[in-house]
């Protein structure tokens, strides 16, 4: 057997090309390119700090819920999110990524996080829009990441994709339970689809043609699909369970196309992406904030499990 340091990087470059092309995982000990290394950090990275902001617009509604029941559910999905957020950063650190200093970047704007999480959550209706929609993308986007080539990465996901639909179900449960209520309880579901469709559409990210990572990603196979086939995707499935539901999207050119066998759709505002990703959504300052000041309470406790782990260490 040749030891990996005497194989030339040419080698190793055809070896890990190799093991993409057969479909079979990268694992933290084996040798990968650096941008490789540096795409995976971003991904892993932006998708954990995607959970545990995430948690913010649902987590307003925990001391709020209409019900012991509904409190429950919340407060269990909620936490999902942040178990969701642990095994994406643990990820990340097979990779060289350092947690805290993950941290630091998100804080400081030098990462990013989903946009979606940068709009209000006003009424309960919003816990339900939010299971429904948003799970619904996140689920719609992460099942294919199951099989993506870094191997820690895709193991994540199968459990992140089980809680999810879980998630998703709860989400639908509360909207049909508010359907069956009154019209104040029906006019509040709509409001609250009326607001958070655009924005579930805009998760899957910019258009293909504006994507700047989706070919090397897809290359990769790091991403399995583009960032329009899984928007199709989730428009496609998400049609139907309105018309269930009793509700319609705010998109007057939301029709079938039997030619393309697929829903077609509005004009998505690209610059309001734009605008969020650039920190300047409704909501952006808020979360961040709200995140710094959790860093800085917390930090005792950190300092505290850290003394506890060496006083362990030093009598074992
Ligand atoms: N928001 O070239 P692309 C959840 C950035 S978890 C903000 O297309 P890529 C669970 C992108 O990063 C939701 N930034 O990039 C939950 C890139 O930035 P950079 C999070 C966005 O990576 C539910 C630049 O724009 N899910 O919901 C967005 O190939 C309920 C150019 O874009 C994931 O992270 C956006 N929407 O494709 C929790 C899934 N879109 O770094 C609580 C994993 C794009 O080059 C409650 N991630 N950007 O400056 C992915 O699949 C991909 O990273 C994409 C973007 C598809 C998000």
């Amino acid at each position: 057997m040749t030891a990996v340091a005497e194989l030339s990087e040419e080698d190793l470059q055809a070896h890990f090309e190799h093991t993409i092309a057969r479909d079979q995982r990268i694992e933290p000990r084996d040798w990968m390119p650096e941008a490789y290394r540096k795409t995976m950090i971003r991904q892993i990275a932006q998708h954990a700090h995607s959970e545990i902001i995430g948690m913010q617009p649902e987590g307003n509604w925990i001391t709020r819920a209409p019900s012991l029941r509904r409190k429950a559910i919340l407060l269990a999905k909620v936490q999902d999110e942040a178990g969701h957020g642990l095994y994406l950063y643990s990820a990340s650190t097979t990779l060289g990524a350092d947690r805290a200093d993950l941290t630091d970047k998100l804080i400081n704007g030098r990462q990013k996080y989903s946009s979606i999480f940068n709009y209000p959550t006003p009424t309960f209706a919003d816990v339900g829009v939010i299971g429904w929609l948003v799970d619904g993308a996140a689920i719609c986007n992460q099942v294919p990441l199951c099989r993506s080539s870094y191997g820690p990465y895709a193991r994540a996901m199968i459990r992140i994709c089980k809680e999810e639909s879980f998630h998703q179900r709860q989400g639908y449960e509360l909207l049909m339970t508010m359907m069956r209520g009154t019209d104040a309880q029906r006019e509040m579901v709509q409001d609250a689809v009326n607001r958070w469709w655009w924005p579930s559409l805009m998760m899957f990210g910019p258009p293909d043609a504006e994507s700047p990572n989706t070919a090397q990603s897809m290359a990769w196979k790091i991403k399995r699909h583009t960032n329009d086939e899984l928007r199709q995707r989730f428009v496609d499935m998400s049609v139907p369970q309105a018309e269930a539901l009793g509700v319609t999207f705010p998109d007057p050119d939301l029709k079938w196309n039997a030619e393309r066998g697929h829903y077609d759709f509005g004009e998505i505002d690209w610059s309001e992406l734009k605008r969020v990703i650039s920190g300047d959504g409704p909501c952006n300052a808020e979360r961040i904030e709200r995140r710094r000041k959790a860093q800085e309470e917390g930090a005792w406790v950190r300092e505290a499990a850290a003394a506890h782990a060496a006083k362990k260490g030093a009598s074992a």
